[in-house]
């Protein structure tokens, strides 16, 4: 049996909703939680600073692109990534298969590893599960995720299932890795398996029963939220997590809208991860509980209302709509920092009122309301 590292703390009762904590190197984590991105080693507009005051316990951050800028020899010689961003809690780092999947100009799966061409200087590399976990160790990671294969929407069976038997030979692999690595005590991260198997039952089902054997302290599930329709996503959501212990964190990689995040929550999982509030904020989209808005749009220029009326970041509290939007049309950088501030702090805010609802046993009138007054909205 692996350590245990995550308990419940409690369940509601009309739905598989729970919240719990998660006990890692750099501290407790509550759930259910949102990880903000920060793939350089950096949430992109935002200070550790800021990352505290809103109170953020875990951030995520990539190992493919750490790995191909600064490189690990820099961060080791800084003393782990940690200690060069400033940034004193836990950090998750994705293993990279999904960013050579989505970035690298040219990649090769083969049982080795992933062999791919960098997005920034074209050079060669190979990320194999075994040098995967030895990066993210250097890093200092406090849970590492292993080299995975994630297909996308519309793959057919035949690919799909080659995927998920690499995946697992590669989580084998990985796990031999890390047990080696943390043998001694020293680094304490910790590894997460990946479920695939696209969307298909069969072969989710095969790929949730490997990664439960492999007992790994945490679970994700990934491949999901790569293009399909929202009911699509929900119903291959609902099948997996039901195929998974009720002890472990469920993490579902890469959702980030409050209609995902929401749905995911009620599913049971407990962690998950996106680049859309600070992305889409860059963009000009700001969170609000009447729905998104687009600050560019000439129905704000005289409006000196804040981004939300009940939100109470500092944003909010000190900036007008109007003045948002000017910042944004004359492509001011105070723009992409107040706008990803105000999604981050918005977000984190939602998923806090998420684990009180639970706590009350109210999560799914919780979430209806709030889905309700998210989506009469206009932009
Ligand atoms: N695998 C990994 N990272 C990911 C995904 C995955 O399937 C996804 C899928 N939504 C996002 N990020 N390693
Ligand atoms: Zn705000």
């Amino acid at each position: 049996m692996s350590e245990t590292i995550f308990s419940v703390v409690h369940k509601d009762a009309s739905s598989k909703a729970r919240t719990g904590i998660i006990q890692l190197p750099h501290g407790p984590v509550e759930t259910p939680v949102f990880m903000p991105v920060g793939t350089n080693g950096t949430v992109k507009a935002i200070t550790v600073d800021d990352l505290h005051e809103i109170g953020f316990q875990i951030i995520l951050s990539n190992t493919y692109h750490l790995y191909l800028r600064p490189g690990t020899g820099v961060i080791d010689a800084a003393g782990g990534l940690h200690r060069f961003i400033h940034w004193d809690k836990n950090i998750l780092t994705d293993s990279g298969g999904f960013q050579v999947f989505s970035l690298a100009p040219f990649r090769k799966i083969t049982e080795g590893g992933a062999k791919f061409r960098s997005h920034i200087d074209g050079s060669y590399h190979l990320l194999s599960p075994e040098r995967v976990v030895e990066i993210q160790s250097i890093l200092g990671s406090d849970i590492q995720m292993q080299l995975d294969v994630c297909t996308s929407y519309g793959t057919n069976y035949k690919d799909a299932e080659k995927a998920l038997i690499i995946t697992d030979k590669w989580l084998k692999r990985a796990k031999s890795a890390w047990e080696a690595v943390t043998d001694d005590g020293i680094y304490q991260g910790k590894l997460f398996a990946i479920v695939q198997g696209n969307f298909y039952k069969d072969l989710r089902q095969r790929s949730a029963e490997l990664v439960v054997a492999a007992d790994t302290p945490g679970i994700a599930i990934g491949g999901l939220s790569v293009g399909e329709p929202f009911e699509v996503f929900t119903e291959y959501l609902q099948y997996t997590t039901a195929l998974l212990p009720e002890h472990k964190p469920r993490y579902v990689m890469g959702i980030g809208t409050p209609e995902f995040i929401l749905e995911a929550i009620e599913q049971g999982v407990d962690m998950f991860d996106c680049v859309f509030p600070t992305r889409t904020g860059r963009n000009g989209l700001l969170f609000t509980r009447q729905g998104p808005i687009t600050i560019k749009k000439g129905k704000y220029e005289y409006d000196f209302n804040p981004i939300d009326e009940e939100c109470t970041c500092k944003v909010c509290r000190n900036y007008s709509r109007s003045y948002l939007r000017h910042l944004y049309r004359t492509g001011e950088i105070l723009s992409s920092i107040l706008a990803s501030y105000h999604n981050l702090y918005f977000l984190h805010d939602l998923v806090r009122s998420a684990r009180r609802a639970i706590q009350e046993n109210r999560y799914t009138s919780f979430k209806k309301d709030f889905l309700y007054s998210y989506k009469s909205g206009t932009s």
